[in-house]
């Protein structure tokens, strides 16, 4: 349901600001630290970050997929690990519960998450499964009312703070490819959990990753998510998952690109080369004006594809464009806004090196690039 307009853009307001005043002071601390403040993460907490996406019957804010999109947008604005430490509540770490999950699961869980009580992990990703995400290996072995799961799962965004894991277990032994496979919530606490080190990244400092392990994991049989109406069903719950996710990273990478077009335009009306301030030059104008085409063709296609979300309609294929387009598009923007600072955009200090690395991500997780084209192409050649 969608929210007041009025309340809307008070929410809008608020995050702005909370971006412009407490987060983009902190992000050189935050990348060189590699944490974000135990007392940024309480007053995210505060605001309701956790639960953005969380239907308000559970505590959260409900919010539609165009005002999501909205909101990303405005979160998008800084550094990227300031959003991935509530993202996967409300993203890839909750939506298989909302969507597939039992009330009893939902009752249980979804509270916590909204609250930011609890932090929850997806984890699909295997070392001999990533964009071929079907083909893992990690088991579950029903024996009585338990199964027992074994497997290791890698580059798993907030791991390390995650108490909540949805796991997803091959429970058809017999199977190899995406049938075969359901969706389990482990908790970390579970005897035989247990988390690889931290992994070191490109970029994207804050925001952590790691191996999860699980050795002879026991649980409940109705830790499956959706009980077994939903056995062997869990990839389409990854699916389904991915689709919001995606839209999400989509309208991230709008904000991003937002943000070093608004850095690039103010550094080429202050740096002055030839007598003059750069951005008086067409050949820097000329750059500008492809990053601000694109941005906003990224941000109509985000805009228009969460409004179709919201209308019920199937938008797989959009949500892959989106990303697709979104993600490769901040890539080129990031590009230019290090060409246009010239030498200073390859030194830390200025902040554009490091967006630049920050958002190399984009093009890879929830589906690279080439997943998104095979997606779309997939899409059209079935329709045809
Ligand atoms: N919504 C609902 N159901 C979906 C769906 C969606 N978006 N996408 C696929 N499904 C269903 C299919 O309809 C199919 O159902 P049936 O078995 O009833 O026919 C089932 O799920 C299996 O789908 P599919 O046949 O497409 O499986 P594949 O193994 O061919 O999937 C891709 C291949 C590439 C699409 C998949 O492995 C993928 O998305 N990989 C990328 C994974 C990824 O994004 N990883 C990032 C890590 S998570 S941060």
């Amino acid at each position: 349901m969608a929210l007041d307009p009025d309340i809307l853009a008070s929410l809008l307001d608020t995050v702005t600001r909370f971006v412009d005043e407490r987060l983009v002071p902190l992000e050189q601390q935050v990348s060189e630290t590699d944490e974000v403040p135990a007392v940024i993460i309480d007053a995210m907490r505060d605001l309701g970050f956790f639960g953005l996406s969380i239907p308000e019957a559970y505590g959260g804010l409900g919010l539609s997929m165009s005002e999501e999109i909205q909101v990303a947008i405005c979160l998008g604005r800084t550094s990227p690990a300031f959003r991935s430490i509530f993202g996967t509540n409300n993203g890839i770490g909750s939506q298989g519960i909302i969507i597939d999950g039992t009330d009893e699961q939902k009752n249980k869980y979804v509270p916590l998450l909204a609250a930011g009580k609890l932090i929850s992990s997806f984890c699909l990703t295997e070392p001999e499964a990533g964009s071929d995400a079907g083909s893992l290996r990690t088991s579950a072995k029903r024996e009585g009312d338990e199964y027992v799961l074994n497997g290791t799962k890698r580059y798993i965004t907030n791991a390390p703070h995650a108490d909540l894991f949805t796991v997803f277990a091959r429970t058809d032994l017999n199977s190899t490819g995406a049938r075969g496979v359901s969706a389990f919530l482990v908790e970390r606490k579970m005897p035989g959990v247990s988390l690889g080190k931290r992994d070191k990244k490109m970029g994207q400092r804050g925001a952590h990753t790691c191996d999860v392990i699980f050795d002879n994991v026991r649980v409940p049989a109705t830790a499956l998510i959706g009980g077994e109406a939903k056995l062997n069903q869990g990839f389409k719950t990854a699916m389904k998952v991915l689709d919001r996710g995606r839209l999400h990273i989509s309208a991230v990478c709008v904000g991003a690109a937002e943000r070093l077009i608004a850095d690039s335009v103010r550094y080429a009306r202050d740096r002055k080369q030839f007598g003059s301030p750069i951005g008086n030059f067409q050949l820097i104008q000329a750059m500008l004006a492809d990053m601000q085409a694109e941005c906003y063709a990224a941000r109509c296609m985000v805009e228009e594809t969460g409004r179709r979300k919201d209308a019920g309609r199937d938008v797989t294929m959009d949500a892959s464009c989106c990303k697709l387009f979104a993600s490769e598009m901040v890539g080129r923007v990031a590009d230019k806004a290090v060409q246009i600072h010239g030498g200073a955009g390859y030194m830390a200090e200025y902040g554009v090196e490091r967006f630049y690395r920050d958002v190399r991500l984009f093009r890879i997780y929830e589906g690279t690039s080439q997943i998104q084209q095979l997606l779309i192409g997939r899409a059209l050649i079935g329709a045809g």
